[in-house]
């Protein structure tokens, strides 16, 4: 049985590895012409962890992966709220730079033999498993799999029913070195929120001994702070103990809007939609590539050893496996978005975290 799969992103990689290791043959194309990952830092929890286990990703990514012993949200200089991670009875979760977990994820792929294509866009599909490309190409498969993205072409040529949202909030998100900021509580997670003597937020995370990733949030109305370049002053008003990795930060720095997907079906004849193309989330609960890799790993369980016939009835049953828990994780991660319940602290025991505790279909 073989697979052609639209987009090498976490999502087209992983389900790639997953079928090689059902035995399947598979071809990821990537439209982009580097295999590489945009972005700064990515944080993975228990359930991501799991799927890079049993995808043999794990040991690469945990090598230079950051384990930070604690996860505090301040408020106005006042602790909101503090969870032990990483350790004995608490919740796993490794933070490190985006590329560092795409490079492992892609090794994984070269060694399971997955084919690779870049400068290879698709421009959709048809429900018979043809995959068609930019380039005039029509590929038959056994399984199409569109893992191309919030914004994928493999879902709008099906015509799919469903909505996107885009946020209005933006955030910047940069990569800097820690510098002075290391040791004590310079070595957590910690959540900053400022309500004086503006709105403002900054999500500061460690990815390892010299790597520092910040996730900064504005209002959109507040143009000085949502500028880019930064400016280390109007910041460091709110978090003048940042002053440090703000100054660090120079040009650098992307400036992104929130958008979500949620579609009325997964799939279309042999045709399965996975990742953020399916169901792109705020990143509130940093559950978007989690959810992705997990159901990925959990389309290619569901297809192992299914005849070419029963596979439309097998991408059924692999969403109504995997998506009860997607829905669930979007919708609190939409509404932690929404309502900014994030100040006043990480909803730790809430089945908010359903994801986290969750053992995926694979592993
Ligand atoms: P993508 O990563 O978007 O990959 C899609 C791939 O397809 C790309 O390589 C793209 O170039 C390619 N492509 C696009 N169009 C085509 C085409 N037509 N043909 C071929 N290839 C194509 N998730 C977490 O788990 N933890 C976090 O900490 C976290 N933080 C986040 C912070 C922010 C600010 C945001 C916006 C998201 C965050 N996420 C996080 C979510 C996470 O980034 C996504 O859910 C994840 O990248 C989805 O993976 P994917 O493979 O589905 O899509
Ligand atoms: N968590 C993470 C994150 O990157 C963001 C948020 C929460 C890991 C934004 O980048 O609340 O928006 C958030």
């Amino acid at each position: 049985m073989h697979a052609e799969i639209a987009g090498a992103g976490f999502a087209g990689l992983v389900a790639a590895i997953a079928l090689r290791q059902r035995g399947w043959t598979a071809r990821v194309h990537e439209i982009d012409t580097e295999l590489r990952a945009f972005g700064a830092g990515i944080f993975i929890w228990d359930n991501g962890l799991r799927v890079l286990q049993a995808i043999g990703a794990y040991d690469a990514v945990a090598d230079g992966a950051y384990a930070a012993p604690g996860y505090r949200t301040e408020r106005n200089g006042v602790c909101m709220s503090f969870g032990k991670v990483n350790s004995e009875g608490h919740f796993r979760l490794l933070t490190m730079s985006r590329q560092h977990l795409y490079s492992a994820i892609l090794a994984a792929a070269r060694r399971a033999g997955v084919e690779l294509e870049t400068n290879s866009g698709a421009i959709g599909a048809t429900p018979d498993g043809v995959l068609h490309l930019a380039d005039g190409r029509r590929l038959q498969a056994d399984l199409v799999i569109g893992a191309d993205g919030v914004r994928s072409a493999v879902r709008e040529s099906l015509a799919l029913p469903g909505a996107r949202k885009k946020y209005i909030d933006g955030i910047i998100r940069v990569l800097v070195p820690r510098g002075p900021l290391v040791g004590g509580r310079w070595d957590e997670v910690i959540d900053f929120w400022a309500f004086a003597p503006r709105t403002l937020r900054i999500l500061y995370t460690p990815c390892g001994t010299d790597s520092l990733y910040m996730a900064m949030m504005a209002p959109v109305a507040d143009a000085a702070a949502s500028a880019i370049p930064v400016d280390p002053d109007v910041w460091a008003s709110c978090f003048p103990d940042l002053r440090p990795a703000l100054e660090a930060i120079g040009t650098k720095g992307r400036y992104d809007v929130y958008e979500t997907t949620r579609l009325e079906r997964w799939s279309a004849g042999r045709v399965a939609i996975v990742g953020d193309s399916a169901h792109a989330m705020p990143p509130t609960l940093a559950q978007g590539a989690g959810c992705a890799m997990m159901n990925a790993l959990g389309l290619a369980v569901a297809v192992e050893g299914v005849s070419r016939n029963d596979l439309p009835a097998a991408l059924a049953a692999w969403e109504a496996r995997e998506r009860p828990l997607t829905d669930h994780t979007q919708s609190s991660a939409a509404h932690l978005a929404a309502t900014r319940a994030l100040a006043e602290g990480m909803p730790w025991d809430s089945d908010v975290f359903r994801a986290v505790r969750h053992v995926p279909t694979g592993t």
